[in-house]
């Protein structure tokens, strides 16, 4: 039986992918180059400096000092954070809270595990919050995903064991991330990028429970 459901932020409950593209992309032209919205799916559930990292090299720039990198990375973040700021309940995906709310009518417990540091503006903006048992973020991890550590923080927040923990993911760092730690995972997107997961659904409006206990 299913003791717990760990949700991504980004990608899962509310497509922000779209405001850190934005936010990266203006980093990337006021340095003097651009990216594709296809490159920006590799960012997807990539740390905020590691995403840093992946785009400086497209850009060919070299040689920046660490502090000069903080400083980009904040930078981003704070037009990150204009867009966010304005985030409304409108902006949850569908189903997404239907669902949350059904695991919690079932007794089953839920909780965040998010590479984000801006889960809690995010979540509190889309009115999510009390639906959360446990909030893992960027703030409480030291390895980012592939690393199990998120959820296995997750699951120890919640008291429940890995093996009865579903972790729901659109990034396959955070596919590897829920089975290196000894969870099922709900893969939420397209079945060819998302091949590691026990299933794939487009949303989590194609989700029920009776669909988890089969896994
Ligand atoms: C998310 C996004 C990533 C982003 C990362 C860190 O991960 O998918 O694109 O770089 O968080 O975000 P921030 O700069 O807000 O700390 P997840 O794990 O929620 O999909
Ligand atoms: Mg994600």
């Amino acid at each position: 039986n299913i003791q717990a459901c760990i949700f991504d932020l980004d990608g899962v409950i509310v497509d922000t992918a779209v405001y850190h593209y934005k936010a990266w992309k203006r980093l990337a032209n006021t340095l003097g180059f651009d990216f594709t919205e296809h490159q920006n799916e590799q960012l997807k559930g990539v740390s905020r400096m590691a995403s840093l990292e992946l785009i400086l090299g497209w850009g060919g720039i070299n040689g920046k000092t660490e502090e000069e990198k903080l400083a980009m990375a904040t930078q981003k973040n704070e037009w990150y954070t204009e867009m966010i700021n304005k985030m409304t309940p409108a902006e949850i995906l569908p189903g997404a809270r239907e669902f949350v709310e059904s695991c919690r009518a079932a007794a089953i417990k839920t909780a965040i595990g998010s590479a984000s540091k801006n889960t809690l503006t995010i979540l509190n903006k889309l009115e999510l919050t009390p639906l959360f048992d446990a909030v893992i973020d960027g703030n409480s991890v030291n390895k980012p995903k592939p690393d199990p550590e998120v959820f296995i923080k997750g699951a120890e927040a919640l008291n429940a064991r890995p093996s009865q923990c579903i972790v729901f993911e659109d990034a396959m760092a955070g596919i590897e991330a829920a089975i290196a730690g000894g969870m099922k995972t709900v893969g939420i997107g397209s079945a060819d990028t998302l091949a590691l997961a026990d299933v794939v659904v487009t949303g989590l409006d194609k989700v029920t429970l009776e669909m988890l206990t089969s896994i």
